[in-house]
């Protein structure tokens, strides 16, 4: 069997889920293609196409452990499933990624919920699509040891072709909304990925968990930042540091424009749209301190082109890509103005994708999967 899991570009609501907040990913057509045959013993061989290397262990959680390098997702999912209390049977995975790595399109999310779902049902196991983006999260945040929130994994699952996402990080209730018509994705790549971007991923959760534990003095009960209003954050400003309170602030007004963004979607109001990603860009660059010079200027060469709607950064930030809401008749010369107009400006060639939005997880027919997975011997 082999399954299908897209990667992803988020619209709208940015380091907003591990607070518990609001976000609008769709998913994009790159994907990550796992395809899986169940094995006699308990054992477990993956191999990857790209890296060109097969790896195997042992299924129990007890034999598993991170290496730091491209198994950990796959045996991080493993792992998982196994805490949880699933009995997994042995499998040969062969893996085939197409996401660009390390662009910020979600190419870990993608092979972690391909995995989970090819290795419940090698087991026999349900694919429930709540708990898929659970035990991939936990994957990443517990083996591999990155303390992303459940955006990537979640949309990975249930994204639907031709809609965004909604999702209440809270409560995990979404709702598909509709995307533009005539409208395309374009996702540009600065091909800069800066070094130190993990550890302020991680330092900028932190620093939100500090601004709900000094919020906390005035607010009792508050457990993410959620629940705090832009007035209580006004209100009691003085119990934070100043990049505290900036932290905290992008993250509530984000908070606040991410349903305004999907009604404007609903609405087909595209310029409203384009206004929300242009203030959550500012907030991102100026508040929560994410972005980087050469997002910046990828932001300011598309938002002086005719025929785009909207532009910001997206992911976690320092580098990767930026998401162009773009006319489909003048994408096409979109992208090719970028290229020379980013590369003038910076000497470097941007990787410039020309999406659609596409369809969640799925098992894809054999024939389609052997196609895509040329090589895989069972
Ligand atoms: C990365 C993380 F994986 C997501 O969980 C999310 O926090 C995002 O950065 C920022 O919005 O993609």
């Amino acid at each position: 069997m082999v399954f299908r899991a897209p990667g992803r570009v988020n619209l709208i609501g940015e380091h907003t889920d591990y607070n518990g907040g609001f976000v609008l990913p769709a998913c994009i057509g790159f994907s990550c293609w796992v395809a899986a045959a169940p094995r006699e013993d308990r054992k477990l061989v993956v191999h990857s196409e790209n890296f060109n290397e097969t790896v195997e262990a042992c299924t129990d959680a007890n034999h598993l452990r991170p290496t730091r390098k491209w198994s950990d997702y796959p045996f991080g999912v493993a792992w998982v499933l196994q805490e949880a209390g699933h009995l997994l049977r042995g499998a040969n995975l062969y893996v085939r990624g197409e996401i660009p790595l390390g662009a910020g399109l979600s190419s870990s999310a993608a092979i972690e919920v391909a995995v989970t779902c090819a290795l419940l049902h090698c087991s026999g196991y349900e694919i429930d699509r709540t708990k898929v983006p659970i035990y991939s999260q936990r994957a990443e945040n517990d083996f591999v040891g990155a303390r992303c929130g459940i955006m990537d994994q979640f949309v990975s699952c249930n994204g639907r072709a031709g809609h965004a996402v909604l999702l209440d990080c809270r409560s995990l209730e979404y709702r598909l909304v509709p995307f533009f018509d005539d409208i395309r994705l374009v996702v540009c790549n600065t091909m800069v990925k800066h070094a130190h971007g993990e550890g302020e991923y991680n330092s900028r959760h932190r620093e939100c968990e500090e601004g709900v534990q000094r919020l906390s003095a005035a607010l009792p009960g508050i457990r993410s930042l959620r629940e705090v209003a832009m007035r209580d954050l006004e209100k009691h400003r003085d119990l934070l540091p100043e990049v505290i309170y900036r932290r905290c602030r992008h993250v509530i007004t984000e908070n606040e424009r991410v349903p305004r963004a999907a009604a404007a979607l609903c609405e087909g109001n595209i310029t409203a749209f384009g206004e929300r990603m242009a203030e959550s860009h500012s907030s991102l660059r100026d508040d929560f301190q994410v972005s980087c010079p050469e997002l910046d200027l990828m932001v300011n060469l598309a938002s002086k082109h005719p025929g785009v709607h909207g532009s910001r950064m997206t992911g976690g930030g320092f580098g990767g890509c930026t998401v162009n809401l773009v006319n489909r008749a003048v994408a096409d010369e979109f992208k090719r103005s970028i290229e020379s107009e980013y590369h003038a400006a910076t000497g470097r060639h941007p990787d410039i994708f020309v999406c659609d939005t596409s369809q969640g997880v799925e098992r894809v027919p054999i024939d389609a999967g052997e196609s895509a997975l040329r090589g895989f011997a069972q």
